[in-house]
């Protein structure tokens, strides 16, 4: 009797431990990315471009317009990363959840870099 009461609770508490991860995932804040359908690419918090973040997790929700433009993060100082959230012929709404670190962070098309882009500061 003790025994299955025990062996419950431990897989009552996993279960909950389970369910909290994906939970404290969705909780990170949204900014939404845009790019395209013109030589556009925007990223916005609620409707406000987003220019300065605190240090955290991110959850981009990326509309890509376009076949022939992706949506691109990097972190130009303070540290490396640099990941496509939406490759080049994709069409369509992909949510990437990133940690951002200080630094100062850039956003762009990489296939017309000098003309779709956009800067940031995580502090
Ligand atoms: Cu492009």
């Amino acid at each position: 009797m003790t025994r299955i009461t025990l062996s419950s609770l431990i897989v009552t508490a996993l279960a909950a431990v389970l369910f909290l991860v994906p939970a404290s995932a969705m909780t990170s804040p949204k900014l939404a990315g845009t790019v395209g359908p013109g030589f556009t690419i925007t990223l916005k918090k609620g409707s406000k471009k987003v220019t300065k973040l605190k240090a955290g997790k991110y959850t981009f929700v990326v509309h890509d317009k376009s076949p022939i433009h992706n949506f691109t993060v990097e972190q130009e100082k303070g540290g490396k990363f640099e990941k496509h959230l939406t490759p080049t012929p994709f069409v369509g709404t992909k949510s990437v959840t990133i940690t951002l670190k200080k630094g100062k962070w850039k956003f762009y098309c990489s296939n017309h870099e000098s003309q779709m882009f956009g800067f940031f500061t995580v502090t």
